[in-house]
C-alpha cells in the first residue's frame, strides 16, 4: 500500500449518533428517548453553528435591542440560539418542558407525554460575540417527577444537581465541540464541518487532579470574601497563571482539559455570584465531577444545593479537586480568622 493509499484507508473515527447508539446498547430497557435527545441537542449545536459562522456576514451579531430577565442586553444570537434550541425539543418529542436563561418563565413544548426536562443556557458568554472570542451553550436533563401527559410543574424543573442524567455544553471556538457526560464518564466530540458530524475526539476526559491555571474576574477582587483574596494571593505566590477569558464555557473547558480551577464568588456587584445554578453552574458541576474534578460555591458541593427559584445564583469554585479542596481550606482558614 502506498502513502496516497494509507492516508485514505485511516478511519474517520466514531460519529456522535454511532456512539450514543452504542452507549444505549449497554443499558437493555434503555427506550432510546434519551439518545434521541441528545441527536436533537447536535442537531439544534450544529445550526446554532452556522449561524454564529455566518454573524459576521449576516448581522446578526449585536444587541437585539431587549434585555432577557437578568437585565442584560440580549444579543441578537441569544435569541436565535433560544429559539432553535426550543423548536429542536418541541420537534423531538422527548421534552415536555424547558427552563431557558432568555426566559423568565418555564417554557411548554407541547409533548406532555416527553419524559424528560431541560435547563439551558443556550449561548453563554453573549458578551463576547461581537469580538470574535469563544461560546457556548450549556445544558442540563433531568427525568420528570410528574406523570407523562400533562405539561411539567416547577417542581419538575427545580431539581437538584445530582438528579440530573445527562448534561454538556457545545464549545463554539477554534473549532466547535460537544461534550457530554450521561453519569459514566464524560466524553468530547469534534465537529467536521466539511461532513456535518461531530467525531469522537476526546474520549473519557479525565481532568487532572491539580493544575497550574487560576481563573477569575480580578476586576472584583476589592469585594472578593477574604478567602478568596488569599487564594488569589496563593496562586500568585505560587506564580500559577491567570488566564480569564470571561466565557465561562471556554474557560471551563480549557481548565477540564489542562488542569486549574474557576471562580466567580460573590462580589459587591453580584453579592450571590453571577453564574445561575439551573443552567451553568449544575451541568458544569456534573461533568467536571465525572471527569474527576469538584465544583463547590466554596463550602457546599454544587450538586447538592436545592433550587428555589428558576433564575438563582451561586457563587461558583470549579476544576481540578486538590485546587478546589484548596480554596475551601483557605476560606474556612479565613473565616476562623475572623471569629
Ligand atoms: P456573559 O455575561 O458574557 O454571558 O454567564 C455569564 C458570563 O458571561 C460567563 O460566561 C462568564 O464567565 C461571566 O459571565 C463573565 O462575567 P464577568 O464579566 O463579570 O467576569
Amino acid at each position: 500500500m502506498d502513502n496516497k493509499d494509507t492516508k485514505i484507508a485511516l478511519p474517520v473515527g466514531t460519529t456522535l449518533d454511532r456512539f450514543i447508539m452504542r452507549k444505549q446498547e449497554d443499558f437493555p430497557y434503555a427506550t432510546g428517548e434519551l439518545s434521541q435527545l441528545l441527536r436533537d441537542i447536535a442537531l439544534a449545536s450544529k445550526i446554532v453553528n452556522r449561524e454564529i459562522n455566518r454573524a459576521g456576514l449576516m448581522d446578526i451579531a449585536g444587541a437585539f435591542g431587549s434585555q432577557n430577565v437578568q437585565g442584560e442586553d440580549q444579543q441578537k444570537l441569544d435569541v436565535i440560539a433560544n429559539i432553535r434550541f426550543i423548536r429542536a425539543f418541541r420537534n423531538g418529542g422527548e421534552v415536555c418542558t424547558i427552563i431557558s436563561e432568555e426566559d423568565e418563565e418555564i417554557i411548554q413544548t407541547g409533548n406532555p407525554d416527553g419524559k424528560y426536562i431541560v435547563a439551558m443556557d443556550p449561548l453563554d458568554g453573549s458578551s463576547n460575540i461581537d469580538v470574535n472570542v469563544s461560546i457556548g451553550t450549556i445544558f442540563s436533563i433531568y427525568r420528570r417527577k410528574s406523570a407523562t401527559g400533562c405539561d411539567g410543574d416547577l417542581t419538575d424543573c427545580l431539581q437538584k444537581g445530582v438528579e440530573q442524567v445527562a448534561a454538556g455544553y457545545v464549545i463554539y471556538g477554534s473549532s466547535t465541540m460537544l461534550v457530554y457526560t450521561t453519569g459514566n464518564g464524560v466524553n468530547g466530540f469534534t465537529y467536521e464541518p466539511s461532513l456535518g458530524e461531530f467525531f469522537l475526539s476526546h474520549p473519557d476526559i479525565v481532568t487532572p487532579k491539580t493544575g497550574k491555571i487560576y481563573s477569575i474576574n480580578e476586576g472584583g477582587y476589592n469585594s472578593f470574601p477574604q478567602g478568596i483574596k488569599d487564594y488569589v494571593e496563593y496562586c500568585k505566590s505560587n506564580e500559577y497563571s491567570a488566564r480569564y477569558i470571561g466565557s465561562l464555557v471556554a474557560d471551563f473547558h480549557r481548565n477540564l482539559l489542562k488542569g486549574g480551577i474557576y471562580l466567580y464568588p460573590p462580589t459587591a456587584k453580584a453579592p450571590n455570584g453571577k453564574l445561575r445554578l439551573m443552567y451553568e453552574a449544575n451541568s458544569l458541576a456534573f461533568i467536571v465531577e465525572q471527569a474527576g474534578g469538584k465544583a463547590t460555591d466554596g463550602k457546599n458541593r454544587i450538586m447538592e444545593i436545592e433550587p428555589t427559584s428558576l433564575h438563582q445564583r451561586c457563587p461558583l469554585v470549579i476544576g481540578s479537586a486538590e485546587m478546589v479542596d484548596k480554596v475551601k481550606e483557605v476560606l474556612t482558614q479565613a473565616e476562623a480568622a475572623l471569629v
